[in-house]
């Protein structure tokens, strides 16, 4: 298992590098160009620029989230083929600097959606929390409202631009059902995957947040079958999964376990989170701990060491600990100690007779 960690970019991230570089066993950064829309090919100077960065500090950038999808390849129109071309050249660029793993996600109009980022817990930390019953009543328009209002920095996924257009969006989407997305998914992939082949970079979709259906809008990346049913669209090791625990685990009846170790190998990416739901469908982001939540935590990663997990890791979300001012969702607190108790469970799982490779030679002081 190998332990990275989302970073939002310099002045867009309330977390610096130089604290990322304490936290044991991190040695690459999850990144992504922001400001780049969706559908535009990536600019090299741009890639390089964080490339320099990340070097600086002995980071390696083998993960990118995201490559956004551009609505129009969702949508199967016409237009699609211009904007996975860009795709196509994006993903020969991010080769060229090393990049192994891309994830992606394929969800109509938003990406992930939480009723409240603050929620406040009993111990006085506050998290992401769904609140099932306000998502059927609420206008879409005021959830990006709620989302944009709530955080200091713009949300990943609910850039404005993207939803600037969200009456036409809707309006579009009118007429596509679960088994056209699943055409336009087949359609994109049929024609990135050769090129990721060629260039060693596994594509990794992630799945849906929650994973039902919101505001009508149609998503297909919800449960095992339908995971299953991704990897059988083109059947290459360059087409896989980003298996975020959190997302799926927000359905009860969604085994992530048992997912590990149907999808080993296609599974380049693991996100792992817990969250606890409560009988009425609602959900709040809690700590790692297995006991904190409903995801069986401890279970997951004993599945990874298991099947022998070689892929890249990262804590996918944290409370909002000590008064801690950052990124809803990503503050430095909460994803460190997940990390600690990853680590703890992996280690306890076998890897802890690992001694360090010399004790003699000063290793790790400056
Ligand atoms: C992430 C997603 O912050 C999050 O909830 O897990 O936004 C994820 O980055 C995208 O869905 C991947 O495309
Ligand atoms: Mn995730």
């Amino acid at each position: 298992m190998r332990m990275v960690f989302r970073w939002f970019g310099e002045g867009n991230d309330t977390v610096s590098l130089d604290q990322i570089k304490q936290i044991p066993g991190v040695e690459g950064l999850v990144w992504s160009l922001h400001d780049v829309p969706a559908g535009e090919e990536w600019p090299m100077e741009k890639i390089e620029e964080i490339r320099e960065q990340a070097d600086k500090h002995g980071f390696h950038l083998d993960v990118v989230e995201s490559v956004n999808v551009h609505e129009d390849i969702k949508l199967g129109l016409p237009s699609r083929d211009r904007y996975i071309q860009n795709y196509i050249r994006t993903i020969e660029k991010l080769a060229a600097v090393g990049v192994k793993v891309i994830c992606y996600n394929f969800m109509p109009v938003f990406d992930w959606a939480r009723t409240d980022l603050h929620k406040m817990m009993d111990d006085g930390s506050t998290a992401l929390f769904f609140e099932k019953s306000k998502i059927d009543g609420i206008d879409p328009f005021d959830l990006v409202r709620t989302i944009n209002h709530n955080s200091m920095l713009t949300m990943p996924g609910w850039e404005p631009e993207r939803l600037a257009h969200l009456t036409t969006l809707f309006e579009a989407y009118r007429s596509v059902s679960e088994e056209d997305l699943w055409e336009h998914l087949s359609y994109f992939l049929n024609a990135i995957i050769p090129t990721a082949e060629r260039c060693g970079i596994q594509m990794a979709i992630h799945p849906d947040d929650p994973p039902w259906p919101i505001f009508g809008l149609p998503r297909i990346m919800t449960s095992q079958d339908h995971l299953r049913r991704l990897l059988s669209l083109v059947d290459s090791p360059a087409n896989g999964i980003t298996l975020c625990s959190g997302s799926l685990g927000a359905n009860p009846d969604n085994d992530i376990p048992a997912m590990i170790r149907e999808f080993g190998s296609r599974i380049p990416f693991a996100h792992i989170r817990n969250v606890r739901v409560y009988d009425n469908g609602d959900f709040i982001e809690t700590s790692h701990r297995t006991q904190d939540g409903t995801v069986d935590i401890a279970g997951i990663v004993k599945a990874y060491h298991d099947i022998g997990f070689e892929g890249y890791c990262r804590p996918d979300h944290g409370r909002h600990l000590w008064g801690e001012q950052c990124r809803p969702g990503y503050g430095l607190y909460d994803r460190a100690l997940g990390i600690m108790y990853l680590w703890g469970l992996w280690d306890a799982y076998g890897k802890a007779s690992q001694q360090p490779e010399k004790r003699d030679s000063h290793a790790g002081i400056a």
